[in-house]
């Protein structure tokens, strides 16, 4: 029998991904996505899948219309990845974000309760809840401190997952993925946002790049590799959690200066703190300043997850290296941004 998949937030980078993977090994993929004015599906169109996939209206906020796509579709997967995703707007609407995806993961939970336990759901959850980080490398053991909305919301609904399949038997997964990364990455992330924001200054397009702590360090993979440990997951048995991470950890400023290597310059830096700026060494020019409005009220210094679980049970491993991102996503926007004035 064809397996059939719903996938919230399918117009995200996640979803685009996961969709061709489900797609290339037969599925029948639902999307779910919420209705908006602008109704944008530019990943999917530029993965060359948009038609392939059968749309439906669903909304995080609206129980009813939860309840009513699942009775229609009648999956037998659920991939939550739907969210507002974004930390750094989560400071400014806290009770939105909680909302959506802290009682929005709730919502599905309670209708696949009522409507069918059979079907097998994962929840993407998220290494911001390790925040304030208890231990150097973060496991699934390794007790949680968010410290945004945000992470605090995803902490919500990653035990709201646990118990849904401690209480009700459903086989239930959270995968606690680290930061993931791609061209079809949002705009405002800072690894899209310094790719195309660079590629914009080497052309000339803009003066400089203006950025928040450079000093924050993350566990950058690719978010392709990161969907084939989603399906992973449901494949199993019985639903279980996994950190899904590389392991290698790198700060902002080392993406800077290996995006910036990768359009032919080296970046000096000078300065320190709010004043610290990067500069072109081969022209002398700034190309980077810190702008404190990108701080955040309190951050998640760094991440370095140990995914030795997904390893030995679900046979995952990444296979892009931190370059080999930072270059196809250089290479991405470069393309783009000789293809079209605005660089979309
Ligand atoms: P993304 O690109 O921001 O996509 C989020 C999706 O959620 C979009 O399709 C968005 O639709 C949809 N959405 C937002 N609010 C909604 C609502 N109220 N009802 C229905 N749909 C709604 O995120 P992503 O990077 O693909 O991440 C996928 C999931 O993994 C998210 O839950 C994220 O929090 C989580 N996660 C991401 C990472 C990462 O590094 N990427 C790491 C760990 C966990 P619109 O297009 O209409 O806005
Ligand atoms: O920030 C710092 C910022 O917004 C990374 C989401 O997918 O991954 C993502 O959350 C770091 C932070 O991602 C800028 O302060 C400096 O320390 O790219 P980001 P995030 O907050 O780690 C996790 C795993 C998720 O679950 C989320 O959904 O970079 N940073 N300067 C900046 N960040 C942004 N956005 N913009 C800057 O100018």
């Amino acid at each position: 029998m064809t397996k059939r998949a719903l996938i919230t937030g399918i117009s995200g980078q996640d979803g685009a991904y996961l969709s061709k993977l489900l797609l290339d090994k037969g599925y029948t993929v639902y999307g779910g996505h919420r209705q908006s004015a602008s109704g944008e599906f530019w990943r999917l169109t530029e993965l060359g899948i948009f038609d392939r996939i059968e749309m439906v209206p669903f909304e995080l906020l609206e129980p009813t219309n939860i309840t009513r796509v699942l009775q229609k579709v009648r999956p037998t997967e659920v991939y939550h990845l739907a969210a507002q995703s974004f930390v750094g707007a989560s400071f400014e609407q806290p009770i939105y974000t909680a909302d959506v995806n802290a009682l929005g993961t709730l919502r599905i939970l309670e209708a696949i309760r009522s409507v069918d336990r059979s079907i097998r759901f994962y929840q993407a959850s998220t290494s911001e809840m390790f925040g304030l980080i208890q231990a150097a490398a973060q496991a699934e053991t390794t007790p949680f401190h968010p410290r945004s909305p945000y992470g605090v919301a995803k902490l919500f609904a990653h035990w709201a997952t646990i118990n849904y399949r401690e209480a009700y038997g459903l086989h239930a997964s959270c995968g606690i993925l680290f930061n993931h990364e791609s061209p079809l990455r949002g705009r405002e992330f800072v690894t899209r946002k310094i790719t195309r924001g660079l590629v914009d200054v080497h052309l000339g397009r803009r003066e400089v790049l203006a950025l928040g702590n450079l000093k924050a360090a993350r566990d950058w993979g690719f978010a392709g590799d990161y969907v084939d440990a989603m399906w992973r997951m449901l494949q199993r048995p019985a639903g279980d959690d996994f950190v899904v991470a590389t392991g290698h950890t790198h700060t902002v400023e080392q993406f800077l200066e290996a995006a910036a290597a990768r359009l032919g310059f080296p970046i000096a830096w000078q300065g320190e703190g709010v004043d610290q700026v990067g500069v072109n060494a081969q022209t002398g020019r700034v190309v980077v300043r810190v702008d404190p409005a990108f701080f955040r009220p309190s951050e998640v210094d760094t991440l370095t997850g140990d995914a030795r679980k997904a390893q030995e049970l679900l046979g995952w491993t990444p296979t892009t290296t931190f370059q080999g991102l930072v270059e196809m996503m250089i290479d991405a926007d470069r393309a783009r941004a000789t293809r079209t004035p605005t660089g979309d």
